[in-house]
């Protein structure tokens, strides 16, 4: 069996986690779902980055230890994984005992090699990116990324020497023009970052002490970007006695990640793998953001929405479907209530729920709800449909081979809308007047049957609970919702539920986008 790597970032536990970083977790599960279904071994990693000031800062807010703070945030990020229907993974924290082990390995190999030497830093400090900025990084003397006030600090640090390789990088991206998608990102960090000269980068601090100390040097705690990026070595046993997992899964297959942290990961990242004589990952991916009709998405504008709150009132499947048919590829993408309230009704309820609903309704009436399997062609509509549903899958795999993840259901909610005029086409309910035409209306169910049947394995992946619903209701046998079988003409024996149960309810529009706006604050 191949393997599989996937990894989502490790988020900060500064606050409830949002409809963002539910994002990035729900499109590398939808990856890894469809790589297991395609019979992959998958390791798919995600979890928390709980050291450094910001966090430090926010237990001692709400009156709490460091420790208690990340151990209740953790819980909280466990649950929502949950509740989200995210797959089987494993969970990371930068506490574990197992995360400081591989760290502190790395680092002394990465000492070893000569790679970190000892000096002083001074600059422009952002406290919570926990960056420091050269003067012409600011942007109008305020901190480049996030926008808020910088102060000069000057401390005590140990560098890594990322000028040693300058060269190497260029040549990296040179050997492996795909490494960073999208491409346009590769361009903004070879022009903006790599091409001017790379500065060495401080990679300990002395003004706080909620981290993991170094080990020749416990006056200093390791930066959050060296400690947070181990994490995708550190979860897999790196550098400890129990390595079987690192033999096994690394180099990482893909590593999702927002447009927010391409820099670590597109050029500290690899430099570090290249000290400790690692391969790099074979993909970085790095997403958009969700933002809002008033831009990105904050507490003080009262504009953030919360996955779980949203699930809760239309579903996980309704959520997980909406964002990942919003994000383009790579690009920002705005949610809106009025949008998913949209794509609620008319993806989900209309041509997904009322193509199941009618084809079962329809079963049941003109055959007791059983019909034969049907492989001919009766109808003059049935080539095409089969057509439409080949030349759909295969629309499909190259999507979403590409991580054009919102085109991948586009291609497979193809199959939905021809299904539907397929109906319009055919005309069963003038087929039932005759009974000469019982071969024929029983063609024209099997050929809903299997559309409905095809585009639910294939739709597992994004929403999970919608497929087994569709094929349980279908009454489709075990061996005939596999990857393998998910072509026409395959299914036998079909008897379908006595009274179909609506996948989506209808949404009233008005009511429905006044209760959402009320659930962002
Ligand atoms: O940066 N839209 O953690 P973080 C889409 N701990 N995705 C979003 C988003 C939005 N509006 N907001 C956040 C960190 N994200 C570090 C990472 S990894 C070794 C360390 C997602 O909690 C996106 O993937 O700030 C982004 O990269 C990530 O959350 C940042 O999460």
């Amino acid at each position: 069996m191949e393997n599989f790597y996937i990894t989502t970032p490790i988020y900060y536990p500064s606050g409830r986690f949002h409809i963002g970083t539910a994002y990035s977790t729900i499109l590398a599960d939808a990856i890894a779902r469809y790589k297991r279904l395609q019979g992959y071994n998958v390791k798919f990693l995600t979890g928390l980055d709980e050291h450094g000031l910001k966090i430090q800062n926010k237990a001692k807010e709400k009156g709490m230890t460091p420790q208690q703070y990340v151990d209740d945030m953790a819980k909280q990020a466990k649950e929502l994984w949950d509740k989200l229907n995210i797959s089987e993974h494993d969970f990371i924290r930068t506490t574990d005992k197992k995360h400081e082990k591989t760290l502190l390995k790395v680092y002394e190999k990465m000492y070893e090699n000569g790679d970190i030497y000892k000096g002083h830093y001074s600059g422009w400090y952002c406290v919570p990116c926990e960056t420091f900025f050269t003067e012409k990084d600011l942007v109008l003397g305020k901190c480049p990324d996030c926008g808020r006030e910088v102060s000069i600090t000057e401390e005590e640090c140990y560098f890594f020497n990322m000028k040693k390789y300058q060269d190497k990088i260029v040549e990296f991206y040179e050997k492996n023009p795909d490494f960073l998608e999208p491409l346009f990102r590769k361009e903004e960090i070879m022009n903006n970052f790599i091409k001017p000269g790379l500065e060495d980068l401080c990679i300990s601090r002395t003004t706080f002490d909620w981290g993991i100390k170094l080990p020749n040097d416990s006056k200093h705690v390791m930066y959050v970007w060296l400690d947070a990026l181990t994490n995708y070595l550190s979860a897999l046993g790196y550098l400890t006695e129990d390595d079987n997992e690192f033999k096994t899964f690394w180099p990482a297959n893909i590593q999702i990640i927002g447009k927010d942290i391409v820099r670590f990961h597109a050029i500290y990242w690899p430099i570090f793998l290249m000290s400790l004589g690692l391969e790099a990952p074979k993909k970085l991916y790095s997403h958009g953001f969700i933002v809002m009709k008033d831009g990105k998405m904050s507490k003080s504008k009262g504009n953030m929405i919360y996955p779980d709150t949203l699930a809760e009132k239309y579903g996980v499947d309704a959520v997980r479907y909406f964002l990942l048919k919003i994000m383009n590829y790579g690009t920002d993408s705005e949610f809106t209530p009025e949008s998913f309230v949209e794509r609620y009704n008319s993806d989900l309820c209309n041509d997904l729920g009322n193509l199941l609903n009618r084809t079962i309704a329809m079963i049941n009436k003109y055959f007791d709800g059983k019909i034969k399997e049907n492989k001919y062609s009766f109808t003059q509509f049935d080539n095409g449909l089969e057509n439409i549903i080949e030349t759909s899958i295969e629309e499909f795999k190259t999507n979403f081979d590409n991580l054009q993840i919102s085109n991948s259901l586009s291609s497979l909610f193809n199959i939905i809308s021809k299904a539907n005029k397929y109906i319009d086409d055919t005309e069963p309910w003038v087929l039932a007047k005759s009974e000469e035409n019982k071969d024929k209306l029983n063609c024209v169910m099997y050929h809903l049957v299997e559309s409905l049947r095809i585009f639910a394995i294939y739709i597992n992946p994004f929403m999970p609970d919608t497929s087994e619903n569709i094929l349980n209701q279908l009454g489709i046998n075990e061996q005939y919702r596999t990857l393998e079988s998910a072509s026409f003409g395959k299914s036998e024996n079909i008897k379908v539920i006595e009274k179909g149960i609506p996948l989506f309810e209808r949404l009233d529009v008005n009511t429905s986008i006044d209760e959402i706006k009320e659930m962002m604050k």
